[in-house]
């Protein structure tokens, strides 16, 4: 007993020592902040020991044996770059023009008139969300009518803090039907005939995250139309061009339809997912003006933004996606590259509803194979989720995404089981 005090005495300096630390500390006021709810749900399952254990939580692609995969072509670019014994110069603060050019014409289409007139801008951004961020900057410094951006209800969730940060204020419209698990097209279209005129509205492109619901041509040719009426202010979020479908035309086909209309879009574009470059960091801001002279002037502003933010970008995913765009063999056995990737997805929202009618689940799951992309919005609630994780260390976002990448012939079967175990 008498030790013990000792020992507490002892230690009494030390303790009073840390909390007076703290007490003068610069940053004891800040506070632990939750983790991503995305990215954390890598954390945990990092933590997990069961051999079964299945990451769907973050959208990555994997092989049909669950391993991160580099496309054949990325590996020959890298190569073909390495031959080349290329210096490691700053990039201009625009970023690599072979890049931006090319990613200009994937995504606008080589005959496009907005695209051969040159009355577009593209900057290299990092990645979708730093093109993203590119474009919120902009939007706050320049945008003469609001400060409100609609987003789908509900949208990629870093979208909110990207435009918040910004400066900018979060409005939503109607998108998704819960009850049907798919696009609620009258609700988002009524939302959306409500909104101030010249205020900012967020589409996705193609491949929604999370729910996997895009509209279909003729309802996006009604988007459109009201969008025009009501002189919104466009901004399309491409991350998944080609990935989606399969085929990158089809993929940015609502992008150039609205265009063709006459409304000059803002663009973001990322090649995380089409070209696997993850953390590359490898991507695009496009502004679409009246003309090229307005294009330039445009462009001098993107550069005064970018400079203090990172001064230039980083050149060797630029350079990996350049030469896959720009050289005709690598560009083609991307294509194909590209749409195997999509065609695993399919075929394993395929093999998931087929298993879980082999499970004798009496549930309609057809939202599954409607949906397309690399999520799939389940429909499962937050304490189905709960059990999934506890009982069968299968990890997801707690809205019921699950990233159908992370989906193999392997562990298929179990995530069936699984699923049906928690809603049967
Ligand atoms: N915009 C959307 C709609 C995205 O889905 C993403 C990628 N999200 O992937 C992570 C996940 O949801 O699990 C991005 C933009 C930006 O991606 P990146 O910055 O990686 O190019």
């Amino acid at each position: 007993m008498a030790l013990l005090h000792t020992r507490r005495l002892l230690a009494a300096p030390r303790f009073f020592t840390a909390a007076a630390n703290r007490a003068s500390s610069w940053w004891s006021h800040v506070e632990m902040g939750p983790p991503d709810p995305i990215l954390g749900v890598t954390e945990a399952y990092k933590r997990d020991s069961n051999p079964k254990k299945m990451n769907l939580g973050v959208g990555a692609y994997r092989d049909d044996n669950g391993k991160p995969y580099v496309l054949s072509c990325v590996r020959k670019a890298e190569a073909m770059i390495a031959s080349k014994k290329m210096d490691k110069e700053y990039l201009p603060i625009g970023g690599l023009a072979d890049f931006t050019r090319a990613s200009a014409e994937l995504a606008l289409g080589e005959n496009s008139e907005a695209f051969k007139s040159g009355r577009y801008v593209t900057v290299q951004g990092i990645s979708g969300t730093g093109s993203l961020r590119i474009g919120a900057n902009f939007l706050h410094r320049f945008s003469r009518t609001g400060r409100d951006v609609y987003l789908p209800k509900p949208s990629w969730g870093n979208h909110t803090p990207i435009f918040r940060d910004a400066g900018l204020q979060l409005q939503s419209y109607r998108y998704y039907d819960p009850n049907t698990c798919s696009l609620d097209f009258s609700g988002a279209m009524d939302d959306i005939a409500r909104i101030p005129e010249k205020s900012i509205i967020l589409l996705h492109a193609c491949a929604h995250n999370p729910t996997g619901v895009d509209p279909r041509q003729e309802q996006w040719k009604e988007l459109a139309a009201t969008v025009k009426k009501r002189k919104l202010l466009v901004y399309f979020d491409m991350a998944y061009q080609g990935f989606a479908s399969g085929d990158i035309n089809r993929d940015a086909w609502a992008v150039r339809h609205f265009i063709e209309q006459g409304i000059n879009v803002l663009l973001s574009q990322s090649y995380a997912k089409n070209m696997g470059l993850y953390g590359e960091r490898a991507g695009a801001f496009t502004v679409i003006c009246s003309d090229a002279e307005e294009a330039k002037r445009v462009e001098s502003q993107l550069k005064i933004l970018i400079r203090p933010m990172y001064s230039n970008p980083p050149l060797n995913g630029a350079r990996i996606a350049a030469a896959i765009l720009n050289t005709p063999e690598l560009r083609q056995e991307w294509l194909v590259e590209v749409k195997g990737m999509a065609d695993r997805i399919i075929g394993m929202r395929t093999q998931l509803v087929a298993n879980l009618k082999k499970e004798g689940s009496s549930h309609n799951w057809q939202h599954i194979t409607d949906q397309i992309g690399m999520f799939c919005f389940t429909g499962l609630k937050p304490d189905q989720v709960d059990r999934l994780t506890k009982e069968f260390s299968i990890y997801m976002t707690k809205d019921g995404r699950i990233s159908v990448a992370g989906v193999t012939s392997g562990n298929v079967g179990y995530l069936a089981h699984a699923i049906h175990q928690v809603t049967k």
